[in-house]
């Protein structure tokens, strides 16, 4: 087991990014396989509004970075508050208009239709998401994109059906949506938040997190080319202050954000007796708990799936194991060297596993995390691979001795660094996993459905999967409650915050 002892001094080590080669684990390597597909990345990216693309009103830009190198990847435009009026401006003058009188079964086809089109450039944009994001090529590819079409196939069905969806009553659209996403499923975000916007009828202001812009304008090129009338989707690139500039619009009749708590709770105060809509989908710190009855390997895998998926950059992520106590050294055991195995680097390697940290800050986050972990107590475990010498990179991690109190027991790491702990009872391991303020999801191991049923019932989560991890389908719907958030994406209930049933 590559054991890190708790001295701070050897803590620095994980945060060297200074090592020449990629390596896999201390084994053999395979031969590098980049993605060659060439990708159309223009040098400068502008806001799409009212079906134009405009520099900001400012004029001014900022950077996009490549994570995988550190370096410049393009520019995008930096809107504010002002193009943010103009962009809700747009959005309205469409409700308004023809989409505002389109029969729903249109509507539906538009959704179709862009849905084939995202499909017909999937692999463009599926290698645009890995360098501009830092995600392997294998998950945008084989996940992310699937999961984008999937998103518009399933809402494009909803559009003619709402009066079924939600029968007795006369569903209508809520009006202008401000939506605001964050970095992790940059696209895939997108598509939740604007596939059952435009099939209720709504039109949309869409904000993309500012380290992962480019697939969104992408995104709408396909819907300026889908023949979507002008200003039904809006798309305003910028920082922090043109996502607060969205919610606090006036002409914005619902926000639906994904984000930090830490943002959704100003959300939550900025919203408050405005009469504005309101859907939260916030952080979390799932539990993967596993029995001594189930399939070990198998486990292992969902474990590994669960907390390495896109380097842990995902809100749902299981970055907490509790382990029962009578299996411990095996499963540690069996962690431990599959570790080894995942390989770490360049994301446009079709083998890459764990492809690169996001950006500078949110490294500087996980080492943060990482730290308190050591200085509180707890034993850090992690791959011996070596990074590469460039860009933002964190080895695959875990570790033991933690207990309930510790940070990382407790704290949202997003990062790939896992926190063990054990548990004797199924109501400790209860008691154990609702321990936190998060209340996102949940992962159940064992052989026996009754306790699955038991653990499913009593586990504080929005979403619990009994072994297996990270499945998403537009038809379930995905939230949480405490400070996890609010509202549901996808499935009839994601549905339901995106009509105006009264
Ligand atoms: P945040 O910092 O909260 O940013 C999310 C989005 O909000 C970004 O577009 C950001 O713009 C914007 N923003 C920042 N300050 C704002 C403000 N005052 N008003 C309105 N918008 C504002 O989160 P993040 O770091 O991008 O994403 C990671 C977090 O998202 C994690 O906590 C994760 O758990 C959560 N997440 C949750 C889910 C679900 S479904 N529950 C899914 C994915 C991610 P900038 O990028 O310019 O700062």
């Amino acid at each position: 087991m590559a054991k890190t002892k708790t001295k701070r001094a050897k803590s620095k080590k994980h945060h060297s990014a200074a090592e020449p080669m990629l390596e896999f684990g201390n084994h053999w390597n395979y031969a590098p396989a980049p993605e060659s597909t060439p990708v159309p990345l223009k040098k400068r990216y502008s806001l799409y509004i009212g079906g134009k693309f405009l520099p900001a009103g400012s004029g001014k830009v900022f950077r996009s970075i490549n994570p995988a190198t550190g370096k410049k990847l393009t520019e995008v435009a930096a809107g504010e508050s002002g193009d943010v009026d103009l962009a809700v401006r747009a959005a309205r003058k469409a409700l308004a208009g023809p989409w505002g009188k389109m029969p729903a079964a249109e509507r539906g086809k538009y959704l179709y239709r862009i849905a084939r089109m995202v499909q017909e450039r999937s692999r463009e944009l599926a290698i645009l998401e890995t360098m501009d994001g830092g995600k392997p090529i294998k998950e945008s590819r084989d996940v992310d994109l699937p999961l984008v079409a999937a998103h518009f196939f399933y809402h494009a069905g909803w559009a003619d059906k709402l009066e079924y969806a939600f029968p007795g009553k006369k569903p209508k659209a809520v009006g202008v949506c401000g939506q605001v996403i964050p970095w992790n499923f940059p696209l895939m975000m997108a598509a939740w938040k604007l596939a059952p916007a435009l099939a209720c009828g709504n039109t949309v202001v869409l904000k993309p997190a500012e380290t992962t812009s480019v697939t969104a304008l992408h995104l709408a090129e396909i819907i300026a080319d889908s023949g979507l009338p002008d200003g039904v989707v809006n798309i305003v690139t910028g920082k922090g202050s043109a996502g607060a500039a969205i919610v606090a619009h006036p002409g914005v009749d619902k926000v639906a954000f994904t984000g930090s708590t830490k943002v959704g709770k100003k959300i939550a105060a900025a919203t408050a007796s405005t009469g504005k809509r309101l859907t939260l989908e916030l952080g979390g710190k799932a539990a993967n708990i596993l029995f001594d009855d189930a399939p070990l390997d198998q486990a292992i895998e969902g474990i590994i799936n669960g907390i390495y998926f896109n380097q842990g950059h995902v809100c749902c992520a299981g970055s907490r194991l509790l382990v029962q106590e009578s299996v411990y050294d095996k499963v540690m055991r069996k962690l431990s060297d599959r570790i080894m195995t995942l390989r770490v680097g360049d994301p446009l390697d079709k083998n890459t596993d764990i492809g690169a940290i996001n950006s500078k800050e949110q490294l500087k986050r996980i080492n943060e995390l990482m730290d308190s972990g050591l200085a509180e107590g707890a034993q850090l475990h992690q791959s011996k691979c070596k990074l590469p010498s460039e860009g933002y990179w964190c080895r695959p991690s875990f570790f033991t001795g933690v207990t309930a109190s510790h940070r990382i027991a407790q704290e949202e790491i997003f990062g790939p660094v896992l926190s063990v702990m054990t548990f004797r009872t199924p109501e400790e391991a209860i008691e154990r996993a609702n321990n936190t303020c998060y209340g996102l999801s949940a992962g159940v191991w064992t052989d026996k459905g009754s306790k699955i049923h038991k653990m499913g019932a009593a586990l504080k989560a929005g979403v619990i999967w009994a072994n297996t991890y990270n499945k998403f389908d537009p038809a379930s719907p995905f939230g949480g409650y405490k400070e996890s958030g609010f509202g549901r994406e996808g499935g009839l209930q994601g549905l339901a915050s995106y009509v105006d049933i009264q």
